[in-house]
C-alpha cells in the first residue's frame, strides 16, 4: 500500500507493516517534542490531526486515556522523537513513523512543517503502512498567487488558501493587491485610495480591501503555517484604480470612473511627475513598514503605452525606491532589462513576451545577482481552465489540466534561463472569472499539488500521483468541505 505523501519524498521506503494512528498520548508527545524549537508544527499538528480515541482497536490500549477532561496523556507505546539538526538542508525533514516509532528530525521550524505534513498525510491513508522519508525542496521559493483585485476575497478566504497552500509544501502568499478594478489595502496617511478605489470588481460588485489589522492577521496566520507573504502593488501598469482615487498622477491628469471589466493595458501612471513619486514613497514606505517578509512585489507588466527606455527608467527608480525603504524587489518578466537592485526576483510568466529582453535578463543575471521564478502561464496558471468547456476561467495561453501542472520542469519551460539562475516556482490564480471560496478550491485542487510537486523537485510518476490525490480528496478535502475540479485522469473515489 503506497504512502499518499504530496509533494512525493524524495527518497520514500515502506516496511510493509501497518502503521497505527496516533494516540492522544503519542500526539501529545510529539507536540511536547516540537514544542521548544518549532511551535508552529507543534500547533498545526494539535490543531490538524485528531488522534484516535479507540486505542484498543490499533492494539495499544492502555485503559487510561481519553485525551480530553481530567486524566493525564499516559507514556505514549511508541517512541516519539523531534530532533532539530541544522546540518541538513534548509526546510529539509527526515520521518519514520513505523508500529514501533515515530521520529522526525529537520532542519528548521519549516521542515519541522513539511515533517508534520507527511505525517499526517500518511496517516489518513486507508490501509497506511510504516515509512521512512526523507525530502528537502528542490527551490527556495514555491508560491501561490491569489488576484484579490478582480475579485475582492477577505481573511477568511485567504486563510482557507494559506491552509491548502502551505499543507502542500508552498512558502509564499503572493497577493496581487491592485489592478484596474480596485485598490484592496489600506495605505497608512492615504484613506482616500481606499475609501475611492475599493468600492468595485471587475463585475462592478461591491468590492472591497484588507485593512492594515486585517493584513498583519493574515501574515500571522501565513507565518504559524511556514509562509510569508509578498504583498503586490501593480506599477506603472494596471493602474486605473490608483487614478480613480488620485487623478493627479494620470497622464492627462483627468478624473476617472472606476472600471469594471477585464481589459489590459489601457492604464499607467505618470512615469516622472513629483506626483507620482511623492504618492509611491507613501504606498511603498507603508507597505514596507507593514509587511514582515523581505520582498515588495512591484508589478511592471502589460504596460502598453509607453516606450521602453521611459519603461525601464521608471522600473530602475522604483527599484531604488524600494530599496530605500529597506526591502527587496520582485517584478514581473516584463522589467527584465532594467536597471533592478542586486537580489530582484524576476517573474516569467509568459513565452509571448520579448525573447531579447529575457536573453538580456539570462545574460546580465549572473553578474547583477538577479534571480527568477518560474511561473509559466501553460503549466502554472490556474485561472486557466482544465477543459474547454469549464465554468470557470479563461484560455489565453491555451488549457491547464492537471497533467500539464505536474508534468513540466522550469528549465525546460524557459529555455533562455540558465537553470541555475531558477530560484522559485510560483502558481497563480487571477480571479477575472473567480467569484467564491468554492471557485478558488476548485481551480486550486487538484492542481496546486501538481505544481507544489514541481516545486519540490518530487519524484516524477503521474500514476502515483492521481492516486495519491484521490485519496487527499476523499480522506481530506471533502471532509474540510473543500471544493475542487473532477479532472478524469484521477481515480476518484465514488460516494
Ligand atoms: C496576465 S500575468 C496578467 C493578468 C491577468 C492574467 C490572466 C500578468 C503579469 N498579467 O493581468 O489577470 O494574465 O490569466
Amino acid at each position: 500500500m503506497p504512502t499518499h505523501i504530496i509533494p512525493t519524498p524524495q527518497h520514500l521506503t515502506s516496511d510493509n507493516t501497518p502503521l497505527p494512528p496516533l494516540t492522544p498520548a503519542e500526539h501529545a508527545a510529539l507536540a511536547e517534542c516540537l514544542n521548544g524549537w518549532a511551535p508552529h508544527a507543534a500547533t498545526h499538528l494539535l490543531t490538524t490531526y485528531t488522534p484516535s480515541p479507540t486505542t484498543a482497536a490499533t492494539g495499544h490500549a492502555d485503559g487510561t486515556v481519553t485525551g480530553i477532561g481530567h486524566t493525564a496523556p499516559a507514556a505514549p507505546l511508541r517512541t516519539v522523537s523531534a530532533t532539530h539538526d541544522r546540518s541538513l538542508p534548509a526546510e529539509s525533514f527526515e520521518l519514520t513513523a513505523t508500529r514501533e516509532r515515530i521520529d522526525l528530525t529537520a532542519a528548521d521550524p519549516a521542515g519541522a512543517f513539511y515533517g508534520v505534513n507527511a505525517l499526517i498525510q500518511a496517516l489518513r491513508t486507508p490501509g497506511a503502512e510504516g515509512f521512512t522519508a526523507r525530502s528537502a525542496p528542490t527551490y527556495p521559493t514555491r508560491g501561490v498567487m491569489l488576484d484579490v483585485a478582480r475579485h475582492f476575497f477577505g481573511v477568511d478566504t485567504i486563510t482557507s488558501v494559506i491552509d491548502v497552500a502551505s499543507a502542500y509544501g508552498l512558502n509564499r502568499l503572493h497577493l496581487h493587491l491592485s489592478d484596474d478594478q480596485g485598490w484592496r489595502i489600506e495605505i497608512d496617511g492615504h484613506p482616500a485610495l481606499t475609501e475611492r478605489a475599493s468600492a468595485n470588481d471587475v463585475d462592478g460588485g461591491a468590492g472591497g480591501y484588507l485593512t492594515l489589522a486585517d493584513y498583519e492577521a493574515i501574515q500571522r496566520y501565513a507565518a504559524a503555517h511556514a509562509m510569508t507573504v509578498v504583498p503586490e502593488i501593480d506599477l506603472p501598469g494596471h493602474t486605473h484604480a490608483l487614478q480613480v482615487a488620485y487623478p493627479q498622477v494620470s497622464p492627462d491628469g483627468k478624473p476617472r470612473e472606476p472600471y469594471a471589466g477585464i481589459d489590459v493595458g489601457f492604464s499607467w501612471v505618470n512615469l516622472t511627475a513629483d506626483a507620482t513619486w511623492e504618492l509611491l514613497d507613501d504606498i511603498v514606505g507603508s507597505l514596507a513598514r507593514t509587511t514582515h517578509g523581505e520582498y515588495l512585489h512591484v508589478g511592471g507588466d502589460e504596460v502598453k503605452q509607453v516606450s521602453r527606455p521611459e519603461y525601464e527608467q521608471f522600473m530602475g527608480r522604483l527599484g531604488e525606491l524600494v530599496a530605500a525603504h529597506g526591502k527587496k524587489l520582485v517584478v514581473w518578466q516584463e522589467a527584465a532589462g532594467s536597471p533592478l537592485p542586486e537580489g530582484t526576483q524576476v517573474q516569467y510568466w509568459t513565452h509571448e513576451f520579448n525573447q531579447d529582453n529575457l536573453a538580456h535578463l539570462a545574460h546580465t543575471a549572473e553578474h547583477t545577482g538577479v534571480e527568477v521564478i518560474a511561473s509559466p502561464a501553460y503549466h502554472t496558471y490556474l485561472d486557466l481552465k482544465p477543459v474547454p468547456d469549464f465554468p470557470l476561467g479563461l484560455t489565453w495561453a491555451g488549457l491547464v489540466p492537471l497533467r500539464a501542472a505536474y508534468e513540466w520542469t522550469p528549465a525546460a519551460a524557459m529555455p533562455v534561463i540558465p537553470s541555475h539562475l531558477i530560484t522559485g516556482v510560483e502558481t497563480c490564480l487571477w480571479t477575472e472569472t473567480i467569484r467564491t471560496p468554492h471557485d478558488i478550491m476548485t481551480m486550486l485542487l487538484p492542481r496546486l499539488p501538481a505544481v507544489a510537486s514541481v516545486a519540490w523537485g518530487a519524484p516524477v510518476d503521474y500514476p502515483s500521483f492521481v492516486t495519491s490525490i484521490a485519496t487527499h480528496q476523499h480522506t481530506w478535502w471533502h471532509p474540510n468541505g473543500w471544493a475542487h475540479y473532477a479532472d478524469p485522469d484521477v481515480p476518484w473515489v465514488q460516494r
